[in-house]
């Protein structure tokens, strides 16, 4: 696979092409970031950029997580206090998963977002965004009526931060994406307090996974069922054996009209094929035996031609999963009987 190739694959979009293969010429030395509202345990939404992330530091680029303490108590998730402890263990596990921990640096929000060119540069944006933009980049992220001050402040320091951070490229899922043409589209045009180079940024968005349970609309922590770094290998068999699969990619409308997608072969293809070379299904011989798969779209062609029985896609799905949660849930033990 090509640099621009691994860098791109399972992305939903990138902003701009262009400007993304000229990153891929020359990875080296070259700074991605991501930026999370600290919360105690990752989800599989985590999870997916994670993977990116690795794509990316496999590729040559050193990675940067930013550890949006700030933003998360914008967003009401807590005191100050309880959401640095909480960002400490969501690093821990990040590593855990494996970020390689000698390409990857850690950035608390705060140790930048209060600096007084910082604080200037937000007041500039917050005079040239209207409120309905502000609104609108905000939605996807918040889920609910972005009716605080806050709500409108958070994405303006979340499309600063991007110059601040002095990064080549920004990830994020789908749900970031009017948060990322916000900052492509306001903050190079700022005449700045600091000495940063207002540039635009490209920008890449990993998929949005579909609910588990029934395939339509997004896969939530908040409501619905999601896989965590919490869950035990009974957790996950239970979950995943739950999960809507039906024998194909594309999944009929639901009985009101509902787009619906399948959320298992999603996994597959975001979660456990960018990690693994070869997926293993194991039956029993008097069912055919194991089938071994080298990539994503053999299995699910098996899948739709009946090969492939959604239940054993499922039992293998749970044991793929297991595996890539288990040391994070180690780490998690460890912390909590510390
Ligand atoms: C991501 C988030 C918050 C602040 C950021 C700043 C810079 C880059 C990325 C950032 C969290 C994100 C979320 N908005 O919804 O999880």
């Amino acid at each position: 696979m090509d640099a621009y190739e691994l860098i791109t694959r399972n992305a939903t979009e990138v902003v701009t092409e262009e400007e993304v293969r000229a990153l891929a010429e020359d990875p080296e030395g070259k700074r991605v970031y991501v930026g999370y509202e600290p919360s105690g345990v990752l989800h599989i939404g985590h999870m997916l950029t994670a993977t990116k992330l690795i794509d990316l530091q496999e590729a040559g680029f050193e990675v940067v997580v930013l550890l949006a303490d700030v933003h998360a108590y914008l967003n009401d998730k807590g005191t100050f206090a309880e959401i640095r402890e909480t960002a400490e263990r969501m690093r821990d596990q990040f590593l855990a998963y494996g970020l390689d921990p000698d390409a990857t640096e850690f950035v608390y929000g705060s140790s930048f977002q209060l600096d007084e060119e910082y604080v200037l540069d937000t007041h500039e944006l917050e005079v040239s965004t209207t409120l309905n933009r502000a609104q609108r980049a905000m939605a996807e992220i918040q889920g609910g009526e972005t009716a605080k001050v806050s709500h409108v402040v958070y994405p303006l320091m979340q499309a600063l931060d991007i110059v601040y951070l002095d990064l080549d490229l920004a990830v994020g899922g789908l749900d970031q994406r009017k948060v990322h043409m916000l900052h492509r589209e306001q903050v190079p045009g700022m005449d700045g307090e600091s000495d940063h180079d207002y540039e635009a940024r490209p920008c890449l968005h990993t998929p949005i996974l579909a609910d588990l349970d029934t395939g339509v609309g997004k896969m939530s922590s908040s409501s619905g069922t999601t896989i965590s770094m919490e869950d035990s290998a009974d957790d996950i068999d239970d979950k995943i054996n739950g999960a809507f699969c039906p024998p194909t990619r594309d999944p009929e409308p639901d009985d009101d009209g509902n787009e619906r997608e399948n959320p298992v072969l999603e996994m597959f293809e975001y979660s456990v094929f960018p990690r693994f070379d070869t997926v293993v299904v194991e039956r029993p011989e008097q069912y055919g035996g194991d089938l071994t798969y080298d990539d994503y779209a053999s299995l699910a062609d098996d899948l739709e031609s009946g090969e492939l029985h959604p239940a054993d896609a499922k039992g293998a799905l749970a044991d793929y999963l297991n595996e890539l949660i288990a040391p994070g849930r180690e780490v998690l033990a460890e912390l909590d009987a510390e």
